[in-house]
């Protein structure tokens, strides 16, 4: 049957939308093409946060508000075709964190899982499940959903990381639920690096030994960035370069070698200097960060400038291509962990 349809018709069928909108029916024929697209074509945008400009800004919010007071204070990098939503991608949060000396983030738990990507400052800490994690600049620390965290720094200087959180994800399942500890902080159950000693070596306390402590489906939370830097330089120096992603290395789950989270994949990058990554298309829209060195992305055929913690947003399906002017060195989260579960992953290699 033709999809034209008469003007008698259309007339007759306005009006049956109109007599049946306060009874809660539509009709899909109207969206179904906007509803089950062919390919993605994600309301969010590309975007680029300079560091600097938003780090100003983030310092003039810690004279107004102090981070017990805001409980987190945080700006939120807001993906500028999801305004009013709070989200990087439709399915991703994230936001720049401040802690100034002697300040506390009281503890806190809740279902929706973070990371935090050390951008400035050395020394403060998260505490998860009452351990410590001493945050460095560009460790990858997690908090998975439901393990009790506060921050606090005990230094000097400010500290400031990238908080990447699964908040939309969790709102589209409805199933957020929070609680506050009493106390502002969790008391000390162990040493700090007492978990990276237990499992991060590829080992783990034989299952069932009083010391096995850790949830056994999430163990580990600590990825130092002396770590993960050296791993990727002795990749760089010893594999052949992948000519679509350069030298890439993901962080997994020692439970089950996937995703760090359940909802959030990470990974690092390292371009070598003029090297130029061949286009690449994912179904995860990609929150990038510049470690180290600069150079240009090429998305949608418009080139943007990165430098040193500069941060990318590249929402899904959109060609992506790097150059490397110097050594480029990347960290990247997705939801890549909670499409591959859902079997909705894509990726085209151009
Ligand atoms: O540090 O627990 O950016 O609960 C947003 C929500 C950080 C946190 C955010 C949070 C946190």
């Amino acid at each position: 049957m033709s999809s034209l349809k008469s003007n008698d018709q259309r007339v007759q069928l306005e009006q049956l939308y109109d007599a049946m909108a306060p009874e809660h029916l539509t009709p899909l024929w109207e969206v179904l093409h906007a509803l089950v697209l062919p390919e993605p074509s994600s309301p969010a945008k590309v975007h680029t946060w300079s560091y600097e400009a938003a780090r100003d800004f983030l310092m003039r919010a810690g004279d107004l508000i102090s981070a017990e007071q805001a409980e987190r204070r945080v700006l939120i990098l807001e993906n500028p075709g999801l305004e009013g939503q709070s989200a990087i991608t439709p399915s991703l949060y994230a936001g720049l964190q401040l802690i100034l000396p002697g300040e506390i983030a009281p503890c806190h738990r809740h279902t929706q899982c973070a990371l935090r990507f050390v951008m400035e400052g050395d020394g403060a800490y998260t505490t998860v499940d009452g351990e410590k994690a001493i945050m460095r600049p560009f460790d990858l620390v997690l908090t998975p959903g439901m393990q009790w965290h506060d921050h606090a720094n005990h230094t000097a200087k400010p500290m400031i990381w990238l908080d990447g959180l699964d908040i939309p994800t969790v709102r589209l399942f409805d199933a957020s639920f929070a609680e506050r500890l009493p106390e502002q902080v969790h008391p000390e159950t162990v040493a700090a690096g007492d978990t990276l000693a237990r499992y991060g070596g590829n080992m783990r306390p034989m299952r069932g030994s009083l010391a096995d402590r850790r949830p056994s489906h999430q163990p580990l939370f600590h990825y130092p960035y002396s770590a993960w830097r050296q791993n990727l330089a002795e990749l760089a120096n010893s594999a052949e370069i992948d000519p679509h992603l350069g030298h890439a290395l993901e962080f997994i789950n020692p439970a089950d070698g996937g995703p760090v989270m359940p909802t959030i994949a990470a990974h690092v990058r390292l371009l070598p200097a003029g090297f130029t990554s061949a286009p690449r298309r994912t179904s995860d829209g990609t929150i990038f960060v510049v470690v180290e060195g600069h150079g240009t992305a090429l998305v949608a055929g418009q080139e943007r400038a990165l430098g040193v913690r500069d941060i990318m947003v590249v929402p899904s399906w959109h060609e992506l291509q790097f150059t490397a002017e110097t050594d480029l060195v990347l960290f990247a989260m997705s939801d890549k962990a909670a499409q591959e579960k859902l079997r909705l992953y894509r990726e085209e290699r151009l």
